[in-house]
């Protein structure tokens, strides 16, 4: 196995430790900050998000026959936006309109300020990947794939970026917090793991955020899945779609689930975003170009033939920060766009 990481020295000690360098990026959208900065001399990065609002949910069964459906209630709790005000500031008022500021009661187990990720030691990729830039849409032909990307994945596996994903699935690491775990010594092809993805805060429905591992490691991604897979798939996205709402006591039901995949990812072992359809999504996570549902996935795989997605032209959106574009992706975008007859600026279309 080889690629395990199992010490964790304390994160309060590690947060405390870090010496701030540079913003690498923010968003005023989605309330996420990315700070860049060092802890012992190595680089770390720091996201932080500010946390959405709680409200407590009370499930309410209509009637007592088993097919009733379970109605959920919002209900204001102590720490809710209006109950938990302890301090307010009227900035102005003009007719009916009124607002102003105020400062809710926070608490770390029912109303955290805000969420924190720390990445430690960071590597090049992961300070490229956090920092702000510009993006492009591109068409991955299966020869830009094998010429371009194949090797970079190739150099990816070598450079042991799935640590965290073996010590989930054969290590202990992230143990408490699994869903589902379906783990056959004799059939890892049909084994995988559900947990919270590291993006959500676990405890906000709103804003569930699983991933589902697989335990196949002959996928590296989307590319990969053949007319062959299709069944293998369709069997993973059932079983998602009837135990993740089971674990959460149906208060999200299988059409609430966004289920998808992304390309590029940035790890290359297969596994799938399960995401409450009502979380808007951080950054371009959950985008046309970036998100690819499962249930796409699985029809497409009916009609590319039995390589699948190996013969297809991908679309989609790359940050000039990604080692691919560098690596020759930058160079497809203009040949793409020369061979469909699109001038690349603007000034050379006539009429405008
Ligand atoms: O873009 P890609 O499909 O490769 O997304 C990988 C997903 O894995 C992202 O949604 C990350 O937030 C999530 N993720 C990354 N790491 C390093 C971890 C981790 O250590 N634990 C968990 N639970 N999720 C992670």
């Amino acid at each position: 196995m080889g690629e395990f990481s199992s010490d964790s020295e304390d994160f309060a000690t590690l947060i405390d430790k870090f010496q701030f360098v540079k913003v690498l990026d923010s968003n005023p959208q989605t309330k996420v900050i990315s700070l860049l900065g060092t802890i012992e001399g190595k680089d770390a990065i720091i996201t932080a998000e500010k946390t959405h609002f709680v409200f407590d949910e009370t499930v309410h069964r209509r009637g007592s026959d088993e097919d009733s459906k379970p109605i959920f209630y919002h209900c204001e709790g102590e720490y809710s936006c209006v109950n938990g005000i302890e301090e307010l500031k009227q900035i102005t008022n003009n007719d009916i309109y009124y607002w102003g500021l105020s400062v809710l009661r926070q608490n770390i187990e029912y109303n955290p300020t805000a969420k924190l990720n720390l990445i430690w030691p960071a590597t090049p990729v992961h300070v490229k990947k956090y920092e702000q830039q510009n993006f492009h849409l591109v068409k991955e032909t299966p020869e830009a794939y094998k010429n371009i990307v194949e090797p970079y994945i190739k150099e990816m596996h070598n450079k042991g970026r799935l640590a965290w994903v073996n010590n989930i699935l054969y290590g202990d690491a992230e143990a408490d917090r699994v869903v589902y775990k379906d783990y056959k010594e004799d059939n890892k092809k049909d084994s995988f793991i559900i947990l919270p993805d590291m993006k959500w805060d676990g405890n906000n429905l709103e804003s569930l955020y699983l991933v589902a591992i697989t335990y196949r490691n002959d996928i590296s991604s989307l590319r990969d899945l053949k007319m062959s897979d299709r069944d293998w798939l369709k069997n993973i996205y059932n079983k998602i779609r009837t135990i993740v709402p089971a674990c959460y006591n149906y208060a999200v039901h299988p059409d609430e689930l966004r289920v998808f995949v992304h390309y590029q990812p940035s790890y290359y072992h297969f596994h799938i975003h399960i995401v409450n359809i009502k979380h808007p999504g951080l950054g371009n996570g959950i985008s046309t170009g970036k998100a690819i549902l499962l249930d796409e996935v699985i029809d497409m795989l009916q009609y590319l033939g039995p390589e699948g997605y190996m013969n297809k032209t991908i679309t989609y959106v790359i940050g000039e920060n990604h080692d691919l574009w560098k690596r020759g992706l930058d160079k497809e975008v203009s040949k793409e766009l020369n061979k469909e007859g699109v001038p690349k600026l603007p000034n050379i279309v006539e009429g405008f």
